[in-house]
């Protein structure tokens, strides 16, 4: 038999061999078990030794090579398999490059950190409560009973249907119900702060449906207005990070504190930029009205479960939306809630801004 011949033209068939499936069948076809090689190598069996010396290394030669073939045409169909997929899923590297990540931390996320933050170092806990109310925790607990007409200064947003125990339901016009609920629940001695969304049926330049409030609440043995004023003037520079803020205090009047008292801060103009700090008398400044306190309200003490004979309080308001933009000099309120990715990646923090009292509180001046 003519192996040459035989390996000749089957070597030519497996290097035309036009894709993997077409050289898988030669490869049955050659050396499967029924394949024609391979019954070649069965005739050895049947040889004399003499003949099957001659036959075996050709016959195994023969197998050897077209093996060899086989392998060496499926490495070159498998790179040009490869190669056409790299073509085809080939990147575009002249198209313009994904954006980078433009999400900012708005102002008043970032303000309400920082107020925290500051709060923490004073000793104060966050507590938080529900943004739907009830009347009597929003009004009749806080010294406005039905018929007060505070309750008619607050613009309230009042649900259409009563809840399941027939209780009137609102939009908080103030966090102060959140108070209310932590004398409750936790009793006196108490240091607080309660930061969060109000609500109010008033819109115009400098007042929004929804805007933000942070209140503070203590409540211990022998409380009065020093400590209040203390604590104001303690947070204010920590929060303005200046030292010379000036307060001025003067008698007004809340349903919830008795005596109330109107907090401004003296500051001056900075081209029309208005700047805390500073005593508000004098050329180029004034007070501007920044805070509500006053001591806590022996009814409201009551409501809360406390003995207005044994603890006093002081607790104090701030808009924290004002508070923002007197730090970072925005003008128009409206803009907070805009959602104008402008605004925000020109007013925004980076996530990486992590709040911290650069100057601390009750570090030594
Ligand atoms: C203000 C002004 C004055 C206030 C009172 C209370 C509570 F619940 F403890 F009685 N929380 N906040 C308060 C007092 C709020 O905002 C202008």
């Amino acid at each position: 038999m003519d192996y040459a011949a035989t390996g000749q033209e089957a070597l030519s068939r497996v290097e035309s061999a036009g894709d993997l499936d077409a050289l898988e069948s030669l490869r049955v076809e050659f050396l499967g078990k029924q394949g024609s090689i391979s019954g070649l190598l069965k005739t050895l069996g049947k040889m004399s030794p003499d003949e099957r010396k001659l036959e075996g290394p050709k016959i195994h030669g023969l197998r050897e090579a077209v093996s060899e073939g086989l392998a060496a045409r499926k490495q070159a169909l498998e790179g040009a398999a490869l190669e056409a997929r790299l073509a085809g899923e080939r990147i575009d590297l002249s198209l313009p490059a994904p954006e980078q990540p433009r999400g900012s931390v708005h102002p008043i996320a970032q303000v309400m950190d920082e107020l925290a933050e500051i709060f923490a170092d004073l000793g104060f806990a966050v507590e938080t409560g529900p943004e739907i109310e009830d009347d009597w925790h929003n009004f009749t607990a806080l010294n406005m009973p039905e018929s007060h007409p505070a309750r008619a200064m607050h613009d309230t947003f009042y649900f259409p249907d009563r809840d399941d125990q027939a209780r009137e339901m609102l939009l908080r016009t103030h966090t102060s119900p959140v108070q209310i609920r932590t004398m409750l629940e936790q009793g006196a001695p108490l240091r607080v702060i309660a930061p969060g969304r109000v609500y109010r049926s008033d819109s115009d330049a400098t007042h929004t449906p929804m805007f933000h409030q942070i209140e503070g609440l203590v409540i211990d043995k022998g409380i009065h207005l020093g400590h209040l004023k203390w604590t104001l003037e303690t947070f204010l520079k920590a929060y303005f990070e200046r030292d010379d803020i000036v307060l001025r205090l003067r008698p007004s009047y809340f349903p919830f504190t008795e005596p109330s008292v109107e907090v401004d801060v003296g500051y001056a103009f900075e081209g029309a930029r208005r700047v805390v700090g500073g005593s508000g008398e004098g050329p180029g400044h004034a007070w501007m009205e920044l805070l509500g306190s006053g001591m806590v309200n022996r009814r409201v003490l009551e409501a809360g479960g406390l003995g207005p004979d044994e603890w006093q309080g002081f607790a104090f308001g701030v808009g924290v939306d004002r508070l923002a933009m007197l730090k970072y000099g925005m003008n128009d309120l409206r803009a907070f809630f805009d959602g104008d990715v402008r605004w925000l990646s020109h007013f925004g923090f980076s996530a990486l801004d992590v709040p911290t009292l650069s100057a601390g509180v009750g570090t030594p001046a």
